[in-house]
């Protein structure tokens, strides 16, 4: 590990994940995902430092180096992931941001450790920055970061991204801490966001909350302008097409439809097991296509991956326990010997195999109640080169802004939800290639890689 760093990602956690090999030692593997794989080349280039958690509470590590960045752990405790991640991060923003889907919890000790955790990740990031580097902060857990890493060091150039949306004035006005969330914000030289709707509801918010005007895309304070603009992430899109060329994965497509019975129609979910996936009305709407015998259990399985996620919250607890009782529920009034219709999995799986399932899936089914992107529908749309699979997608993800061939749909809306089901499961080849081919296009063109150099290019200009 070397001295002070030009380029920094500042994100809650770092992007190793540990694993104990078989002789009982703990070493690190890359996180999977696709901000890891865009910005690790940027990172190599510029002799970058990742400062993030561990992902384990009171834990002291030195930093150390790791597939040629400098990664810089910040120390949080147990009581800080309560209130901090768990707390303020996931039981007060997440919710708030995505539309009020589930209760926001406001309370003042979960907010009081938010912000001294962002301080220590500030405080980090101003020992570790080189005179006038740049600094790349990521995500809702850091909104602090900007302002108070300013203060501390105004040589630097400040980005901020936010991965979630950004809620309508309605909504974030009900935050009794809103004045110093945005006055955080406004730390930054660049605020980007998912969608140019998100970085409007910022600048309008901004007027009203601190009077600062704007034109198009700039904030005016006092001494500085603020740039806010969107940049839809995307997906590595050469990384999946290569994938789903490779024979195993191929092989291992067809195994999967096999071990599924055969069926004409795959539909496909994969989420993270969350509230805002709208997991549990796209079951409703195929339990009631079984129910109206539109379709049979012969005809069409449903496989849904629900990976485990944020399991200490209570609100995730309960709505485990929801939909397994929804999956239980239909396959127990429309199973066969030997033939369940959902089939649900609450596990996670490696990429290779998460590819074999797009490249299987007919059908993938996407339908956030509110969504800042969603990559899975951008990762299935890079899977099928056969240009064939249809994408069943929420008005509300972020993605249907770009996949526009999508058979879109209302996620509110139950009956609109199963004629799109049913749609996309009758559509003819010819009509699948089309919508395809556009939606390729998109993705192949707005990749990861161009999300992070669109973003760099316009912090550092
Ligand atoms: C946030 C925003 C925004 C899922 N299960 C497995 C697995 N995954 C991977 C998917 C995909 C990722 O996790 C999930 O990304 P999403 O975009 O769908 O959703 P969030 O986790 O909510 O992400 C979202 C995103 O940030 C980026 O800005 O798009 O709107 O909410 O890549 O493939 N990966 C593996 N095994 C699994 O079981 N390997």
């Amino acid at each position: 590990m070397s001295g002070r760093s030009s380029f920094l990602i500042v994100a809650n956690r770092l992007p190793v994940d540990r694993v104990i090999e078989p002789d009982g030692r703990a070493s690190w593997r890359g996180s999977p995902g696709g901000l890891v794989t865009a910005l690790t080349p940027v990172m190599q280039s510029r002799h970058g430092a990742w400062l993030g958690w561990t992902g384990a509470a009171d834990e002291l590590l030195e930093p150390f180096e790791h597939d040629g960045m400098d990664l810089i752990p910040v120390p949080i405790t147990a009581e800080e992931v309560e209130l901090y991640y768990e707390g303020f991060s996931n039981a007060t923003l997440w919710p708030l941001y995505h539309d009020v889907v589930a209760q926001p919890l406001f309370e003042r000790a979960m907010w009081e450790t938010y912000r001294s955790v962002n301080e220590r990740f500030a405080e980090a990031a101003a020992r570790t920055a080189e005179r006038g580097a740049v600094v790349w902060v990521q995500d809702y857990q850091l909104q602090l970061v900007p302002a108070m890493l300013r203060k501390m060091r105004p040589d630097l150039r400040i980005g901020f991204f936010l991965h979630i949306p950004f809620p309508p004035i309605e909504l974030f006005w009900r935050l009794p801490w809103r004045q110093e969330l945005v006055e955080g914000l406004l730390g930054a030289d660049l605020v980007g966001f998912q969608l140019a709707g998100g970085a409007a509801n910022f600048r309008q918010l901004c007027k009203r909350l601190l009077n600062v005007n704007h034109k198009s895309s700039e904030i005016f304070l006092d001494d500085r302008t603020v740039k806010t603009l969107p940049f839809p992430i995307s997906v590595d899109f050469g990384e999946l097409d290569a994938l789903v060329r490779d024979p195993q994965i191929i092989h291992r497509a067809k195994e999967i439809r096999v071990e599924l019975g055969d069926p004409e129609h795959v539909l496909l979910g994969v989420d993270r097991l969350d509230y805002t996936k709208g997991i549990g009305l796209r079951l409703e709407a195929f339990g009631e296509l079984l129910k109206e015998q539109r379709i049979t259990p012969e005809e069409a399985v449903f496989v849904q991956i629900a990976t485990p996620s944020r399991e200490r919250v209570e609100e995730y607890r309960r709505l485990r326990d929801d939909i397994e009782l929804q999956v239980g529920r239909i396959n127990g009034e429309h199973s066969n010997m030997g033939r369940q219709p959902v089939q649900y999995f609450h596990q996670s799986y490696d990429k290779r195999e998460l590819a074999a399932l797009y490249l299987a899936a007919d059908v993938m089914v996407v339908t956030p109640l509110r969504d800042g992107m969603n990559l899975v529908a951008k990762e299935y749309v890079a899977c099928h080169h056969d240009h064939q699979g249809a994408l069943v997608l929420s008005e509300f993800a972020g993605a249907a802004n770009e996949l526009r061939q999508a058979y879109l749909v209302n996620p509110y809306d139950v009956e609109g939800v199963k004629r799109q089901m049913m749609s996309a499961m009758n559509a003819s080849p010819h009509e699948l290639a089309r919508r395809m081919r556009t939606m390729r296009r998109r993705v192949a063109t707005y990749d990861v890689d161009r999300w992070a150099s669109e973003f760099l290019r316009a912090l550092e200009s």
